[in-house]
């Protein structure tokens, strides 16, 4: 495995920066197709971010300076140096997931718990899964270096780490009814500090990262998927979590209809039995991303020893963010 140097800015002074999970916002189809236009925009480009990335050798550089183009003003920190994995995959699609602004981040988001790893998955029992992720910048069809990707989903039973003590099998609105609150953007419902499922990482030099964690379970009214952000202007503390972001993209990813029933047939995707699973084409989140548009929020899927996926995956995506 191919490993690359990078070199973060730890902040240590920058103020806390609360969850504000925001409103259901669903997208209008003049949106949705515009994004399906721009994810289109850079096959050729595409071509040219794989054959960077199979050049890649081991490379050190630095990612943030005080002097860096990522690097905020006046924030006090010290560099911590980091190792990262090469991602395994070894093409890319043309097509990219174009992220959003805002697009839905779910209830679920919760910065502090965050932390900057290449492996997210903890002691949690799931079909390993390796996320190899890539960011082309739709406007200039270039890879997005030195952006941070920033990922969280449920467990194999549909429960996110801070909200364990939330049921995965209750609808959202009767929880808000239980709780007697209402949502908007001070709506918190998590419980506690556990990070299971939760990571941040770096693009690389040619706007790849790699993430491992476990095939998503399930919750109640959604298909299976994965909450991705792309900062492209951000800083971490020293514990890991970030500290600011102010260009934020957002999106989900989901996963073939076939692989989620092959999967969650398998223990202990398969205890999960209080609720029954809702499809892709029974989710409303993702019938509003790809309805009849060619904007593909599926990731691609290979088996990590060529055959078998429930040994283990590595699921490959292509995100176009405007920058
Ligand atoms: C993507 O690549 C496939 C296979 O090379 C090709 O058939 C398809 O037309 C390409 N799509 C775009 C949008 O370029
Ligand atoms: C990045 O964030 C810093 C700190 O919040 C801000 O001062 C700076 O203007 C931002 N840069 C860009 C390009 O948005
Ligand atoms: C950075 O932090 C250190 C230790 O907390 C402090 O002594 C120093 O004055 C700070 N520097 C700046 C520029 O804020
Ligand atoms: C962090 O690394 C950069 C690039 O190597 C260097 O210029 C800078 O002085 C380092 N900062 C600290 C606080 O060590
Ligand atoms: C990281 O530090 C922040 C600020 O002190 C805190 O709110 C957060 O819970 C910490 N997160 C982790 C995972 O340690
Ligand atoms: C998922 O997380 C919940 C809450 O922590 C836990 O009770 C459950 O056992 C976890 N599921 C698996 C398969 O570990
Ligand atoms: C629910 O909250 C509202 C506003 O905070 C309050 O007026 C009402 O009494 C609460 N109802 C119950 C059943 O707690
Ligand atoms: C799941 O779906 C089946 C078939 O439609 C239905 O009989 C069953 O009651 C459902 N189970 C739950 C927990 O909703
Ligand atoms: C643009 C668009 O088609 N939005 C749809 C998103 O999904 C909801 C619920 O299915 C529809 O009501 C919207 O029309």
């Amino acid at each position: 495995m191919r490993s690359v140097l990078l070199t973060v800015l730890f902040a240590f002074t920058a103020p806390f920066v609360s969850a504000h999970p925001g409103p259901h916002h669903l997208q209008t189809r003049s949106e949705i197709a515009r994004r399906a236009e721009l994810s289109k925009r850079c096959p050729g480009q595409a071509a040219t971010f794989n054959a960077l990335r199979q050049k890649r050798a081991v490379e050190k550089r630095s990612i943030l300076s005080p002097h860096g183009s990522l690097a905020p003003r006046g924030i006090n920190g010290t560099n911590v140096t980091i190792y990262t994995e090469s991602p395994h995959y070894d093409t890319i699609q043309n097509d990219t997931c174009v992220l959003a602004p805002e697009i839905y981040a779910g209830p679920y988001l919760w910065p502090r718990s965050q932390t900057l790893r290449q492996d997210m998955s903890e002691d949690q029992a799931g079909v390993p899964l390796y996320l190899d992720i890539g960011v082309l910048n739709v406007n200039t069809c270039e890879p997005l270096p030195e952006v941070l990707v920033d990922l969280w989903h449920c467990n194999a039973t549909g429960s996110y780490s801070s909200f364990t003590g939330r049921s995965p099998d209750t609808p959202f609105l009767s929880l808000l009814e239980q709780l007697n609150v209402t949502t908007g953007p001070d709506l918190d419902l998590h419980t506690d500090d556990t990070t299971f499922l939760r990571g941040l990482w770096p693009t690389d030099a040619n706007g790849m990262m790699e993430m491992k964690t476990i095939f998503p379970g399930f919750y109640v009214q959604r298909s299976i998927h994965i909450h991705v952000q792309v900062h492209t202007n951000w800083t971490v503390r020293s514990n890991g979590t970030i500290v600011s972001s102010n260009t934020v993209n957002t999106g989900q990813l989901y996963f073939s209809e076939e692989l989620s029933q092959q999967i969650v047939a398998l223990d202990p995707y398969a205890s999960h039995t209080g609720i029954n699973r809702t499809t892709n084409a029974e989710d409303v989140l993702i019938g509003n991303s790809t309805m009849g548009t060619g904007f593909d929020p599926i990731l691609d899927v290979v088996a990590l020893d060529g055959c078998d996926v429930t040994k283990g995956m590595i699921g490959y995506i292509t995100l176009g963010v405007e920058a």
